[in-house]
């Protein structure tokens, strides 16, 4: 095959006038009018010198010429770098730079900010705007709406996805196509995607769970999407019964639960409840099933390893667990200090392996080699139990990591931040529960000696430098951060000490 994963998820579409997306306003684009603008998007990048293997960042609203751009990237041979909208200049800069992408699309109102930036690390910058307009979609309206599509091998890299570091260093996740299609063509069997589904899609499609988890296995079925911008409660409402499955994290779940109008008639007609990227309360579980009679199905996955393992479609979706490894996927329960195999039912890492797994970090062998073993075994971070059933419950983090509505946050990039303000003499972050989020971020600041640090000029600070989704919730002072005998920071103990401090009535 010329290039194995556009032919099977877009060009196998190619003259469909099946719906693909439906749209906010109503109006329903077919496969085919969406593979003309990938085509027309296809031409421009290639008409502005960009070859394949080159880097293509994007921090773009989500619309349907956003997800065209991902498929011309394909179609391409380009690799594709999306990005959070909320990333701030000094984040972008770092992704641009290490990646040395050649073009960054953004939106018209970031362009005077991140042209110079671009300019300087040599990068073209285009803009496409939330409602489809800009000067990407400018140049592709004169172009062909077929284009002739590259070459590419299984083992070709089609997309980095940035993921933060436990140093605080972000690292760029390369995904192969042959990751991204064994994933889709797994989940499509395992979920039972046919071309009847419409997937209600209103996570974000800068991160593997709204981009390729739910994108590609709607394309990979040739089923619809209810393609809104966001998470909208009365859009979701007012859309559902148009779907016949929903995928979202708990925050989705959490929120329809506290509408009177997510009820049992709502979702008679619904096939399929899908949640992941953070754990899904067992009471959430409980309650959705007891308003709805529908059972959620989680499953769990990682930006570097896509999707590992999930509940069944048809034997018991257990909660407070993450089902089975998916077909093809092995996952293994190992000792943290030794990386021997621990006896089932023991609590230790998570390691997987599989054609799912990515190649490694960009341009970063030393951390690739830390967490990527020789054998082929990915090391998760995640802590977990396989019970005598065989389902996988994830009971904790082996790494120092907040996920708060589903988006990772790494403490240590807030710490580094917060240690360099005016009378901070060290800080810790943590993540608390929280009941909209899940989890949310509290910075701790111990003063130095005599010094009374203005809480309000650090909050700032760390506005100007890290994306909304990161900044603490809030900050507080403290005397001393508690230490064991090596000298770590027990975060356990501050997170224990500081678990209620968004409990409901509290905060
Ligand atoms: C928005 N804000 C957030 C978050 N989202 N703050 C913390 N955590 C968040 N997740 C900020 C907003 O900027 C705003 O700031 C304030 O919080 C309240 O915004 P709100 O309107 O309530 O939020 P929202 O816009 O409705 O968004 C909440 C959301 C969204 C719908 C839960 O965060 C979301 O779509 N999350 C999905 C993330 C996702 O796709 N993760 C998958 C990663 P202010 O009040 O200051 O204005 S992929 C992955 O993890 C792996 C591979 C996997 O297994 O899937
Ligand atoms: P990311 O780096 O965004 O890919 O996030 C991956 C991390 O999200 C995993 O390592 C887990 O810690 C967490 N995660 C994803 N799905 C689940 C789930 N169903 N339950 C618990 N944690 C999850």
């Amino acid at each position: 095959m010329a290039n194995p994963l556009y032919d099977t998820l877009f060009g196998a579409h190619a003259d469909s006038s099946a719906p693909f997306l439906m749209l906010p306003d109503g109006s329903v684009q077919s496969y085919a009018a969406f593979l003309g603008t990938a085509a027309r998007l296809a031409h421009v990048l290639t008409a502005r010198g960009l070859r394949p293997g080159d880097r293509l960042a994007a921090q773009v609203h989500k619309s349907p010429e956003a997800l065209a751009l991902y498929a011309a990237c394909v179609q391409a041979g380009v690799i594709v770098l999306p990005l959070n909208t909320a990333y701030t200049v000094d984040e972008l800069t770092y992704f641009i730079e290490n990646s040395g992408a050649r073009m960054v699309v953004c939106d018209g109102a970031a362009c005077e900010t991140l042209t110079p930036v671009a300019a300087r690390l040599s990068a073209m910058v285009e803009t496409l705007d939330a409602d489809g307009s800009g000067s990407l979609t400018e140049a592709a309206g004169a172009m062909e709406d077929t284009f002739p599509t590259v070459a590419r091998e299984i083992d070709d890299l089609a997309a980095f996805l940035y993921t933060s570091g436990t140093t605080g260093r972000s690292k760029g996740a390369m995904l192969t196509q042959g990751n991204l299609l064994s994933n889709a063509r797994t989940l499509t069997d395992y979920w039972r995607f046919t071309a009847d589904d419409v997937l209600l899609h209103a996570l974000p499609i800068y991160h593997t769970h709204g981009l390729f988890v739910a994108t590609n296995v709607t394309l990979l079925a040739g089923g619809a999407m209810v393609f809104l911008p966001k998470f909208d409660l009365d859009a979701m409402i007012a859309r559902m019964p148009e779907a016949t499955v929903m995928m979202g994290v708990p925050t989705f779940y959490t929120r329809l639960l506290d509408d009177p109008r997510m009820t049992r008639d709502l979702a008679g007609h619904m096939r399929l409840f899908i949640s992941g990227s953070a754990p899904l309360l067992a009471e959430t579980h409980e309650r959705f099933e007891a308003r709805t009679g529908h059972r959620i199905l989680e499953r769990y996955g990682m930006t570097e390893t896509n999707m590992n393992t999930s509940n069944p479609y048809d034997g018991e979706r257990r909660a407070g667990t993450v089902g089975f490894p998916l077909p093809g996927v092995e996952l293994k329960i190992t000792d943290p200090e030794t990386g021997a195999a621990l006896p089932q039912g023991e609590i230790g890492q998570i390691e997987v392996r599989g054609p799912n797994v990515f190649k490694g970090y960009w341009q970063m062998p030393d951390k690739t080699a830390a967490e990527l073993r020789a054998d082929g075994f990915f090391i998760t971070g995640d802590l977990g139990r396989i019970d005598a059933d065989g389902y996988v419950h994830i009971v904790g983090r082996n790494k120092d990591l907040i996920i708060s509505g589903g988006f990772n946050i790494y403490p240590k990039e807030i710490e580094l931040i917060l240690d360099d303000q005016p009378g901070v003499m060290e800080s810790a972050v943590i993540g608390v529960p929280h009941p909209d989020f899940g989890e949310t971020v509290l910075g701790l600041i111990v003063p130095e000696p005599g010094a009374e640090p203005d809480l309000d000029a650090i909050a700032e600070a760390a506005a100007g430098s890290l994306a909304r989704f990161k900044r603490p919730r809030r900050l507080l002072l403290i005397d001393a951060l508690p230490r064991n005998t090596m000298g770590k920071v027990q975060k356990n103990t501050l997170r224990e000490r500081y678990s209620d401090l968004f409990a409901p009535g509290r905060a």
